[in-house]
């Protein structure tokens, strides 16, 4: 009976969310049986958190039984599946979401009012699955959710995290880390699967031994053994067909061995390192775009590889046994950055060491299997290991490693005989005083396939980080862009502007978002931009409410909200955005009349705990807005709003509420953005430099509904060629040195002088190295642009709808075809 037929093409498809099957009362039904016999309370005494955890357990049954299906199907079909391999997925919540792809969102929400309960009040419940940075995490939980909408066998592998990202506190103006706790009262998502644990060997020596055919055999004695205990996220696809897993491995110790090595003397002293296993798993590095360079983030990174490695082989034989020959037409592992790079000498390790192969077979098998996502050019966040750390940890990678290098570095001297720079540039190995293994160029040579994340990131991925990758093997470097999923960030998030484009245009837009695009035909439509901007007012409302809320701040609903949220880093540049805030502070003290309509920045951003400018950014932010929003002269015109621990759940209340999106990076800096398509999705009109995926937007939108400003990235690299001096800017824009010179005073920080110089210092002394001052005058034109767009309402709601209209191209559904097309070449296997 589950017979699949594979489709041939992978377009986003019509899918049929109305068989209401499950009726009110069977939802009421099953929500009080697992108040009852889940929780061990009644309808009297639950309060929301559990009815929180029997809502969730009511829609897990159904999950479940989806669940067995689709892996009944995939298995009876023997189909070829990715594997998506990523230190992160920055899952957020997962009840609505669930329900909205169940299509039971209203009648559940009907069924808990009969129970004298709100659906809004539970889903607040859910603590965020915050297992991820930022956006290469979410762009991780998007693909997937694609992936199961488009019914694609597809399991996501990663860590089990029991401390996400930090939660952010801001005390006295300054950001505070607490830890993140996301599963203290239990997880109702979630399932342990013992009888998939996996051992994972870690650090002691590798013996050689001679076979009797002359083979040189090699065999790791590890010192140390830890336990990965698997556990299941249920991944429903939009309309319930295909429900996928996403599998994260928690590590513990595994007492079994341990006695083992306690037992054997002398052994113990020579080869065993001690590493607590429990606490490979404990917590995310709250780094993103620098390497953390940690001995236990590269445990992490093995722990994970090994243990999913070893769970794929094992479902792999069950269906082919020792037949490695089919190994790489079932199996594509996409590699999420270079964190899970060292899968690549892990597979051949197991392929050479313990099935035997030869090394050219095993090769072979390998680099047919691999495909690498590149995430970032910044030097800084490209991952290179000191040898003598992997040689500690895994001694048997570094032969290999060693091995692969060796015979690369062989076809580099038949492509350029005698060329030893070609060969000192392109080797894994980095030859400085201390070696280094450089992961970008193992996962370049270790995999078939190798993209950049938005058009022009990906050619400066060709053209400027792999430049002789791209001369040598022609055609592996390519493009897909990012995307979103439109579930959760336009159906879910913002229900009253999905109810009006569902009545404008049907519901078919979440799984074929460029149908968005009729709504082009009424962008002009008196009613319809009445309607638009009705909506934009209600979102803004309720986001006013809970500013109000976390903050104690009033803000003027009619003022424009501006909004700027990504993490905090200097080449997204947060500080541009301040400065033009105090300047236009300033012109509003110099000049009581100055033509503005009132607007509201809204912020939100972590920083890493190591970051220092990064965290006085933070500091900077919340005292300028201090001053700004207690200053009767102009709090009439300009608030400043600093929402702590942004987050995902964050997000979706943000977001819905914008009327402007700030994408402001320095042009080439930037990789894609996602957050710039969420808000363009719903509506914002971003204000942005020519790069990542700001300028494939641009191209959808058109120039007329887009602000953009500042340098390209041409234009960046010539003036930096040139050489940049911002002093040249400093003592020439009068306006933009009064700005600088005021964060040295103690206007913002009374009692306090100098408390915000260190944002001047690097911004002159510090030589400005993302540019700010350069892009500032264009940055301030552009803003007065926006300003006098938005007092013409008409051609401001105009604006905003073609913003949502014209987004079909950024849902993650279209990134997953390009995918499936370019690189995986899976077949959707249909679950009945
Ligand atoms: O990846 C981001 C890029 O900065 C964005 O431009 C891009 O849109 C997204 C998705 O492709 N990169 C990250 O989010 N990187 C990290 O979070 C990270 C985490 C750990 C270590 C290094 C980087």
């Amino acid at each position: 009976s589950s017979k699949a037929t594979p489709r041939k093409s992978v377009k986003a498809q019509t899918i049929n969310t109305s068989e209401a099957s499950y009726s009110k009362a069977d939802i009421k039904q099953a929500i009080v049986r697992h108040l009852h016999s889940t929780l061990g309370t009644d309808e009297n005494k639950a309060d929301n958190h559990a009815w929180w955890k029997a809502t969730s357990a009511a829609m897990q049954e159904l999950v479940l039984e989806r669940l067995r299906t689709t892996q009944k199907t995939h298995y009876m079909n023997d189909t070829r599946a990715v594997h998506y391999f990523s230190a992160e997925f920055l899952m957020g919540r997962l009840l609505s979401n669930n329900m909205h792809n169940f299509n039971l969102f209203e009648t559940a929400d009907a069924a808990l009012k009969e129970l004298g309960v709100e659906l809004a009040d539970v889903l607040e419940e859910e603590p965020d699955m915050a297992l991820g940075n930022g956006g290469l995490g979410r762009l991780a939980a998007c693909f997937i959710d694609s992936l199961a909408t488009m019914e694609l066998p597809a399991i996501g592998y990663g860590i089990h995290y029991e401390h996400g990202l930090f939660r952010q506190e801001i005390k006295n103006g300054a950001q505070i880390e607490r830890p993140d706790s996301w599963r203290d009262y239990g997880n109702p998502w979630e399932i342990c699967r013992p009888e998939s644990i996996q051992e994972v060997p870690l650090f002691g020596y590798v013996e050689t031994k001679y076979g009797e055919n002359g083979r040189v055999q090699k065999e790791w004695h590890p010192g140390n053994i830890v336990k990965g205990v698997p556990w299941d996220i249920p991944i429903v696809g939009y309309g319930a067909k295909t429900v996928n897993v996403l599998r994260l491995w928690q590590s513990e110790s595994s007492d079994y061995f341990n006695w083992d090595v306690f037992n054997s003397g002398g052994y113990v002293d020579a080869q065993r390192e001690n590493i607590q296993a429990e606490t490979i798993s404990k917590v995310l590095y709250p780094n993103d775009e620098t390497e953390a360079g940690k001995e236990l983030r590269l445990i992490q990174q093995y722990f994970f590889c090994a243990c999913s490695l070893k769970d794929i082989i094992r479902r792999y034989k069950r269906a082919h046994g020792d037949d490695w020959s089919r190994f790489s037409e079932q199996v594509v592992i996409q590699l999420n950055d270079t964190h899970p790079a060292i899968a690549i000498p892990e597979l051949m390790r197991i392929l050479v060491d313990r099935a035997e192969l030869d090394w050219d077979t095993a090769w072979g098998i390998c680099s047919k299997t691999f495909a690498y996502t590149n995430h970032t050019l910044l030097p800084e966040a490209l991952e290179r290991w000191p040898v003598r750390m992997i040689e500690k940890i895994l001694p048997r990678h570094i032969e290999i490693i060693y091995e692969i290098n060796h015979r690369f570095l062989t076809l580099v001297e038949k492509k350029w005989p005698g060329d030893n720079v070609m060969k000192a540039k392109l080797s894994i190995i980095e030859e400085s005083t201390e070696k280094m293994v450089r992961m970008g160029n193992l996962s370049v040579i270790g995999s078939f396939a190798v993209n950049g994340v938005a058009e022009i990131h990906s050619k400066l991925v060709k053209e400027n980080l792999f430049p002789e990758f791209e001369e040598l093997w022609p055609g592996k470097l390519t493009n897909v862009t990012n995307g979103i999923t439109p579930r959760r960030w336009l159906k879910a998030c913002n229900p009253l502007l999905s109810e009006l484009i569902g009545k404008k245009i049907g519901d078919d837009w979440p799984s074929d978002l460029p149908r968005l695009d009729k709504l082009s035909e009424f962008a002009d439509n008196k009613t319809f931009q009445n309607q638009f901007m009705k909506v934009k007012q209600k979102n803004k409302e309720a986001l006013a409410a809970e500013i109000k809320h976390q903050t104690g701040i009033s803000v003027d609903t009619k003022a424009i909200f501006d909004i700027q949220i990504k993490r905090l880093h200097e080449y997204k540049r947060q500080h541009l955005n301040l400065l033009h805030i105090m300047a236009l502070y300033r012109r509003l003290l110099e000049n009581p009349d100055y033509d503005m309509h009132p607007r509201v920045f809204i912020f939100g951003a972590k920083a890493a705990p190591g970051y220092t400018l990064a965290k006085d950014i933070i500091f900077a932010i919340n005292k300028v807005a201090d001053k700004i929003n207690n200053d009767p002269r102009v709090n009439h015109k300009i608030k400043v709003v600093f929402l702590p621990n942004y987050r995902v759940s964050l997000a979706e209340k943000m977001i819905p509420a914008a009327d402007v999106s700030q994408q402001i990076s320095t042009a080439g800096k930037e990789a894609s953005g996602t957050g710039n398509m969420k808000l363009a999705l719903n509506g914002a009109v971003t204000i942005g430099t020519l790069d990542g995926a700001n300028i494939e937007i641009a191209e959808e939108v058109g120039d007329d509904n887009i602000f953009i400003f500042g340098m390209t990235v041409d234009e960046v690299t010539k003036l930096s060629t040139k050489g940049y001096n911002p002093y040249d800017i400093y003592y020439q824009n009068k306006e933009l040195k009064a700005v600088l010179d005021w964060l040295d005073s103690d206007y913002f920080t009374p009692g306090q002088p100098g408390a915000l110089s260190s944002l001047k210092n690097s911004m002159l002394s510090g030589g400005d190295p993302y540019m700010c001052l350069a892009d500032f005058e264009s940055y301030s034109e552009a803003n007065k642009a926006l300003d006098s767009a938005y007092r013409d309402k008409p051609r401001w709601a105009k604006m905003a709808i073609l913003n949502t209209a014209k987004m079909g191209k950024f849902t993650s559904d279209r990134s997953i075809a390009d995918y499936v097309e370019r690189i995986w070449k899976l077949t959707p296997c249909e679950v009945n």
